[in-house]
């Protein structure tokens, strides 16, 4: 596989809406995306990392500069023969998923590309449809959520998910189950509670929630292991999981019933199949994480939950829920169902706006293969203001 030069750049793009959590509120988002081309196909990678390192001990900014000085020179070093074999291209780097799952999968885009065949296929895929839920964010109000679930709902979403933190809470799952008692509900801590708040989330059984999400620590499952066996509800994990092992380690302790892959948090798609396979092994049910991702990420997003054991609805929804105007064509769009249908044509499905894309561009930089000569191209300062 020779791989003939990597460009990474930035892009701003405001959400249609801010999005709040328990660790903060994003308005505009600061996006790396990789391009890696090959004997005139390009693949297409997005950094999952967000603007702070607050979900991650990554952020945009981190994860250019591992991939500008370490990565993308180590890639273009290597003698790959497949997208499968980037991982070990880059395993002298710890930790840094995100930037890594960025570049791993641009090959991996670009590699269906050329062998012709759908992304998904690629991937080991066997959905044709994949089932959709919508995370939402915390709201200033009750009144303004179930305005959002109500709208989510008519709009054919098949499971809601409610971010929430100590303090905003019960009168949410209150509110939302006097309205619609039969729903699939879940709710998203992002690390936000801690022991001594046992007894409160124990009293999250009455709400018949599908699983709460890490509600502990953002790197532990002992702790977790001791909460689960207190709850009748599952936990999820997801920012706990970080490959392989950790899923396995996670299943021994009972630290949860149900595992989010995201495709960023577990460094691309060599270890997110890896992690999907050892669920599936051991019967624990997959669904797919969404990290605000513009269509490119969303596609390959679309490519992963096409596995078996993706069975629960994903945090993968359509573009508009973010984007006035998305960088892929056609936009990703949900059936009146609650699903998205997975491409079956060759790559990712989606066709890239490059120019879109460059008007959005903050900053590039290029690298070639052969002396790994690099050429910096900054956009107008208009642009960068
Ligand atoms: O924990 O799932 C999360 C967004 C940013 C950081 C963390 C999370 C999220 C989401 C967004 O829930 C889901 C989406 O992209 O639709
Ligand atoms: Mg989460």
């Amino acid at each position: 596989m020779k791989i003939d030069g990597i460009v990474l750049r930035e892009i701003r793009m405001p959400l249609v809406r801010p999005f709040e959590t328990s660790f903060g509120r994003t308005t505009d988002r600061r996006i790396l995306l990789v391009e890696v081309q090959s004997e005139g196909v390009t693949g297409w990678g997005e950094c999952t990392a967000g603007e702070h390192a607050s979900f991650s001990e990554e952020s945009t900014d981190t994860a250019w500069l591992i991939l500008a000085n370490e990565l993308v020179p180590a890639l273009l070093r290597a003698e790959l023969d497949s997208s499968g074999s980037c991982p070990k291209a880059l395993s002298h780097v710890r930790g840094n998923r995100m930037a890594k799952a960025a570049l791993e999968n641009a090959v991996w885009d670009m590699e269906s590309q050329q062998l012709d065949i759908p992304l998904a296929e690629m991937l080991g895929g066997v959905r044709k449809k994949i089932v959709c839920g919508v995370s939402v964010g915390i709201q200033p109000s009750v009144e303004q959520l179930l305005d959002i679930v109500e709208a989510e709902l008519a709009a054919g979403y098949q499971r809601i998910k409610l971010k929430c933190k100590p303090g905003v809470d019960v009168d949410l799952f209150e509110a939302v189950r006097k309205r619609w008692p039969d729903i699939l509900l879940s709710c998203d801590a992002n690390a936000s509670y801690r022991l001594k708040d046992e007894v409160h989330l124990r009293d999250f059984d009455r709400f018949k929630l599908l699983m709460i999400e890490q509600p502990l620590w953002h790197d532990d499952f002992y702790f977790h292991s001791l909460l689960q066996r207190q709850l009748k509800t599952s936990i999820c994990l997801d920012e706990s999981i970080r490959n392989r092992r950790d899923a396995l380690a996670a299943i021994a302790m009972e630290s949860c019933r149900i595992i989010n892959i995201k495709l960023g948090r577990v460094g691309g798609f060599s270890e997110a199949i890896r992690v999907h396979n050892v669920t599936a092994e051991r019967g624990v049910p997959v669904w797919c994480g969404g990290m605000l991702e513009t269509g490119i990420g969303r596609s390959h997003n679309i490519a992963l939950s096409s596995l078996e054991n993706f069975s629960l609805p994903g945090d993968v929804s359509a573009s508009k829920r973010y984007w006035e105007e998305d960088i892929i064509e056609p936009a990703v769009e949900v059936s009146p169902k609650g699903e998205i249908t997975v491409p079956q044509i060759a790559g990712r499905g989606f066709e890239v706006k490059r120019d879109r894309v460059e008007k959005l561009t903050v900053r590039s930089e290029r690298f070639h293969a052969r002396n790994q000569a690099h050429s910096q191209v900054l956009a107008p300062a208009k642009a960068r203001a």
